[in-house]
């Protein structure tokens, strides 16, 4: 061994340590100049081999170059640990478990899911058990048994969409025209039909009707029937049950009207009306009221003694009441929407406030 190859072989060991120690881009390279660099120490011992006699110089050449290779595939791999390990370094700090987390964006009850049930839970602490029926009716429960035969006029307050086939009726006949229910009334016969008083039920569920839209009225809307039958039930108990249940949903400042109406199957008929939300009361352009100050919430009176009656039950005995209210018209006034439409519109910016 000469003295040169000695030289080579401590300059090996010294530069794989330092590079051993070089931690970053910088420190690797001053390694790759003071090693390798044009005036590196291997270098320098490569520029001297042309003064060494034949021999030395073949045995030194080739020592130094082999020497060389080994320091430029451990400089390639110094950078490449230390590029792995910076990666994985961001990799960790992606993945810091100690960070909060992100929240999650929570999806909430459609405004008329929480109306509903507030309504619902109102009648229920009231004493009415909560039962459904079917949305697709036959015209016999949707009018007939509701004392409005075909072409009586009171079939023009429900324009209806129809099916065009027609089904087996209850009575047997083979073509019973079919509709999209207009009202949750039907479900005052079916269930008379199945139930024996006393009776308090209220029905939850969509309606259809084919009309004009504006800001107090969809082609689909929600109703909530009451139907309430016993001995001695009377109009008093109708207000006070109504009025009680306004006073839970609405606070006791809310104004309630019972005004006279209309529908074939009640006698007396009334229609219940909340004050105006929107306007004072005397705003002839107001969407809600249109200047009236009242909103009409529902209709209701006492069940007409012959459909008690059709039902097998003595109407001396039994007398009782209904209501069906829009369920939309409910939420306009707990939540001062003005646009009834906005309800069923799927806006998100909407739906979220509620
Ligand atoms: C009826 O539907 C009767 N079945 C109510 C009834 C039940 C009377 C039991 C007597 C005894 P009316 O068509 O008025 O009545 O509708 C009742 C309520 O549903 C209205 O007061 C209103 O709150 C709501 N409503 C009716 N039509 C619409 C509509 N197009 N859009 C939104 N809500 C409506």
């Amino acid at each position: 061994m000469s003295e040169t190859t000695d030289r080579i072989a401590s300059i090996e060991r010294d530069a794989l340590a330092a590079l051993a120690a070089a931690e970053d881009d910088a420190a690797i390279e001053a390694w790759r100049t003071r090693v390798l660099g044009r005036s590196g120490e291997l270098t320098g011992v490569l520029r001297g081999i042309g003064g060494l006699d034949a021999d030395e110089r073949k045995v030194v050449g080739a020592e130094a170059n082999r020497v060389k290779g080994i320091l430029e595939a451990a400089l390639d791999e110094r950078r490449e640990a230390l590029r792995r390990a910076a990666l994985a370094s961001t990799e960790a700090d992606a993945l810091d478990v100690t960070l909060p987390g992100r929240p999650l964006r929570r999806g909430r009850l459609h405004p008329i899911t929480q109306v509903r049930r507030r309504i619902l839970d109102v009648f229920e602490r009231l004493g009415f058990q909560v039962i459904e029926g079917p949305e697709v009716e036959l015209d016999a429960y949707n009018f007939g048994a509701l004392r409005i035969p075909e072409h009586h006029p009171a079939r023009d307050m429900w324009d209806t969409f129809w099916f065009d086939e027609e089904v087996q009726g209850p009575d047997g006949n083979e073509r019973a025209p079919l509709l999209l229910r207009t009202h949750t009334s039907p479900m005052q016969v079916r269930f008379m039909q199945e139930h024996e008083p006393p009776i308090r039920v209220a029905v939850p569920g969509k309606c259809y009707r084919y009309e004009a839209t504006d800001a107090t009225h969809e082609w689909m809307l929600e109703q909530v029937e009451l139907l309430a039958i016993d001995e001695g039930i009377s109009m008093a108990n109708l207000k006070g049950t109504l009025q009680e249940w306004a006073r839970q949903m609405f606070g006791p400042s809310r104004k309630v009207m019972l005004r006279n109406s209309y529908f074939p199957f009640v006698e007396p008929g009334v229609e219940v009306a909340v004050d105006c939300f929107q306007c004072p009361g005397d705003d002839p352009s107001c969407p809600v009221c249109r200047g009236s100050g009242w909103l009409e919430l529902m209709g209701a009176g006492m069940v007409h003694p012959e459909i008690i009656a059709a039902q097998g039950y003595d109407p001396e005995r039994y007398t009782g009441f209904a209501a069906g209210m829009g369920v939309e018209r409910v939420a306009m006034v707990l939540l001062g929407v003005s646009d009834i439409r906005d309800f069923h519109a799927n806006d998100p910016r909407f739906l979220a406030q509620f």
